[in-house]
């Protein structure tokens, strides 16, 4: 089994110089940025003073938009990379500790794991935040070790052929009933919103929501592109829901094991180790060690949260304690219509 080193022991690559940084390719990406910015359709944002959408999604100005374009004019994937995906508050942090202490189980026991001490993100990086403007010189992907584990909120159909080429990595994708992505959000970016900026009503949250106007959204076309895309290669895109991970994360886990490439034998089977993982990973784990109730997740030089605000409630269904009768039927209207005919359904 390959090694993964998580991205606290790759930092001290982050001072050298990157041979990978070629900067007329940064130039031209940047220059395509520029030219493409003040053309795109504008939305509200949520807690920047807009969104923009672009190829039919909506991002914000100055972060996601432009890494993207330097995924897709500069990433070069690995054919062992994992990809962890997701629509914004689909179970993430929940993934990335799952598929972490997966692939790594020989390597850490659970009495002194890594996750004990160091938050989910840091162990498993977002591909976004190490291509934030500012670090791109200076932190190279390329001295990763394989296979990387590496997280992104980019829809399938955004991302450049190379990573979604069927002989490249390998991604799963986890998404969750809208009703509760969207109180989750909300409540997580009430807490993140600069206090200069206006704090965003439930009703006007709810609004812009249903119309798509949300980071990376709209919501369905994002879930779309890649229940499709694992209906095409299923070899290549593992496709899982929330509320089944909370139902039976033992089977979950396990079929992540084999998907990745990290079948559970019968000895470890036989030992609890598919459930110390799940233990090790659970909400009330997680939730309550030090590391994330105190710590900052760094994602760039200005995006600073707190760990704790990751883990709220972790439950499937915290939407009735939000929203009204009429807000549900209609976004139950929106996402029935939305998914009809995919094969894809939401329990409501
Ligand atoms: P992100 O997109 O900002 O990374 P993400 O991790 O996808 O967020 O979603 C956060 C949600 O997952 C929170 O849901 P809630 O607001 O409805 O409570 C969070 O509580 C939940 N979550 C985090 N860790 C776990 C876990 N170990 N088990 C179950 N749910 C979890």
């Amino acid at each position: 089994m390959a090694a993964f080193q998580p991205s606290l022991e790759c930092e001290n690559i982050s001072n050298i110089h990157s041979d990978q940084t070629d900067s007329d390719l940064i130039q031209k990406t940047d220059e395509r940025y520029r030219e493409t910015l003040p053309n795109l359709p504008k939305g509200k944002g949520w807690m920047t003073e807009h969104l923009v959408q672009y190829q039919g999604f909506w991002l914000t100005p100055n972060a996601a938009l432009k890494i993207l374009m330097w995924v897709q004019d500069h990433f070069k994937p690995r054919p062992t990379d994992i990809f962890l995906a997701s629509f914004p508050k689909s179970g993430t942090t929940w993934l990335k500790a799952l598929i972490f202490a997966t692939v790594n189980r020989t390597r850490y026991g659970f009495a002194d794991h890594p996750l004990l001490t160091t938050g989910p993100h840091d162990c498993f990086p977002f591909l976004d935040a190490h291509l934030q403007e500012k670090d791109r010189s200076r932190f190279d992907l390329d001295r990763f070790p394989s296979p990387r584990l590496l997280s992104i909120h980019i829809p399938y159909i955004l991302l450049p052929n190379s990573m979604t080429d069927h002989q490249s990595c390998r991604f799963v994708y986890i998404c969750r009933d809208p009703k509760d992505v969207l109180v989750s959000k909300w409540l997580f970016l009430n807490k993140l919103r600069p206090k200069d900026f206006p704090p965003i009503s439930l009703e006007e949250a709810f609004e812009l929501f249903c119309q798509g106007i949300s980071h990376y959204g709209p919501f369905w076309d994002h879930v779309l592109g890649y229940w499709e895309a694992s209906l095409e290669t299923p070899e290549k895109i593992l496709f899982l829901k929330y509320e089944d991970l909370k139902k039976e994360p033992l089977v979950v886990v396990k079929r992540l094991g084999d998907f990745l490439g990290y079948p559970f034998s019968l000895e470890e089977e036989s030992k609890g180790v598919v459930e110390e993982i799940v233990k090790l990973c659970s909400f009330e784990n997680l939730s309550t060690l030090e590391v994330n109730k105190v710590s900052v997740q760094k994602f760039s030089k200005d995006t600073i949260i707190d760990n704790r605000h990751f883990f709220r409630k972790g439950k499937v269904g915290d939407w009735k304690s939000y929203l009204t009768t009429e807000m549900v039927e209609r976004l139950d209207e929106i996402t029935y219509e939305k998914l009809l005919g995919s094969g894809l359904v939401f329990g409501s």
